[in-house]
This record gives structure tokens, C-alpha cells and sequence, in this order.
């Protein structure tokens, strides 16, 4: 599928970075990689997202099998996703200081809800946004998301900053993954019969985003309820 305004591949000669790839992606039946999707959000997203971080800032969880996780997390929205040794689940609080979870920015929505719509998934309103913050040598294990109540609508995920390689696999831990190299200002989208396939994240490779610095920041939206 080919999004309407899809920016062509460009070589910019003066650029000091391997080219990245701006051709969308179909990465499974109901699931795409549209790429730069939220550079035209990013001036409004990044200060949203610091706002966020004084009410609820990056903490490292554990997770129930005692691993602190190296992805530092926070969220925004009516839900956010935690874990501790009793278990992954959403709260309406955060658990570290009591308080309701940030309001979800209107520029969260607006992303979430066009990026949903162009993977065919209309009128996504999200209730949850897991913000992660991904140092170099970070990673995130081969899970499913599948710690919400139902799963008709689709995950969204935002990665602002430096590199990642996503791993996109199938129903199965032990299916065979696909590398989806992201960078700043792409949106993958997975939903429909694609909702619970298996994704990671490898290791974060040493680098420098001009406005981000040495980190990736990713969004997950969701519909927890
Ligand atoms: C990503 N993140 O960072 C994908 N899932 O590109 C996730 O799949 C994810 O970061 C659950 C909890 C945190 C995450
Ligand atoms: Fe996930």
C-alpha cells in the first residue's frame, strides 16, 4: 500500500548518514511501516513529551522475573502499562507517586489517530501511550502486546531519536523475525490479524540524533479498555 504524499527515495549527497530508506512498508497483512509519518508532529511532540517527563518521569521497572528492564519507561492517557515482581498491567495511577498518569497531549492523539487511520484502522482513540526511552545498548525482548483487554484495535508505535533495529515476527516466539530498521519520524502500525505477533527490539547502536541526543524515545499507542 501506498500512502498518498509518500516521500520518494532522495540521496541527499551533503548528508553525512547512510541514506535511510523513506519507502513505506507492508510487514504483514494489517501491519506498516509508514516512514517519516511524524516528522510534521515532532515540534509539537517534543516539548508535550518533556511536560510529561517532570509529571512522570523515565523509570527502569522490573519486570515479574526480577530483570530490571534496560528500557527506561514512563506513560500518558487515561492508562499507563507497568510491571513489578506481581505482574505487567495497566494502572490509572503511577504507582511512584500517586497521581493520575499525564493527560494525553492533543498532538499524541492526532499522530496516533491519522497513523492508525492510514493502516486502515479509522476513528483510533487510544486511552494508553507507553513512552520508552532507549539508551545505547538497550533492548526489548521478543514479546506480544497482549496485556490489554481487547485486541481489535491496533498497536501504533512512534520512534523518535536515534536508530533501532525492530524485529517483526509471527504468532509464535520461534517464527522467523524480519528486521525493520526505524528511525526518527517513523510509525509502524500493527493490528487486525497481525495484533499479536511477536516483536523485539536488538541492541541500540551508539549514536547521536541532533535533537535527541544520544537516545531513541519510542511511543506505544494502545486501547488498554
Ligand atoms: C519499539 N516497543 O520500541 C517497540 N512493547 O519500537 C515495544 O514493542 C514495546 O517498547 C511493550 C512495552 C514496551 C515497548
Ligand atoms: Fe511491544
Amino acid at each position: 500500500m501506498q500512502r498518498k504524499g509518500t516521500t520518494p527515495v532522495t540521496l541527499d549527497l551533503f548528508a553525512d548518514e547512510t541514506p535511510q530508506p523513506a519507502i513505506d512498508e507492508q510487514i504483514g497483512p494489517q501491519s506498516f511501516v509508514f516512514r517519516g509519518f511524524a516528522l510534521p508532529f515532532v515540534e509539537q511532540l517534543l516539548p508535550a513529551l518533556e511536560a510529561i517527563l517532570t509529571q512522570a518521569p523515565f523509570r527502569n521497572m522490573v519486570t515479574p522475573g526480577g530483570y530490571t528492564m534496560s528500557v527506561a519507561l514512563s506513560s500518558c492517557g487515561e492508562f499507563g502499562w507497568t510491571t513489578d515482581s506481581q505482574g505487567y498491567k495497566y494502572t490509572r495511577t503511577d504507582p511512584q507517586t500517586g497521581q493520575s498518569w499525564p493527560e494525553m497531549p492533543e498532538v499524541f492523539l492526532a499522530l496516533a489517530r491519522a497513523a492508525a487511520e492510514a493502516a486502515g484502522f479509522a476513528d483510533f482513540i487510544p486511552d494508553a501511550c507507553l513512552i520508552n526511552r532507549y539508551i545505547p545498548g538497550a533492548k526489548m525482548s521478543l514479546h506480544q502486546d497482549k496485556d490489554e483487554r481487547g485486541y481489535q484495535w491496533p498497536v501504533v508505535s512512534v520512534s523518535l531519536g536515534i536508530p533501532a533495529m525492530f524485529l517483526f515476527g509471527g504468532h509464535a516466539r520461534s517464527d522467523a523475525t524480519r528486521r525493520v530498521p526505524l528511525f526518527h519520524g517513523d510509525v509502524v502500525v500493527w493490528g487486525g490479524e497481525d495484533r499479536l505477533r511477536y516483536h523485539g527490539v536488538m541492541p541500540i547502536k551508539q549514536a547521536e540524533h541532533p535533537q535527541l541526543g544520544e537516545q531513541r524515545i519510542n511511543f506505544t499507542f494502545r486501547k488498554a479498555r
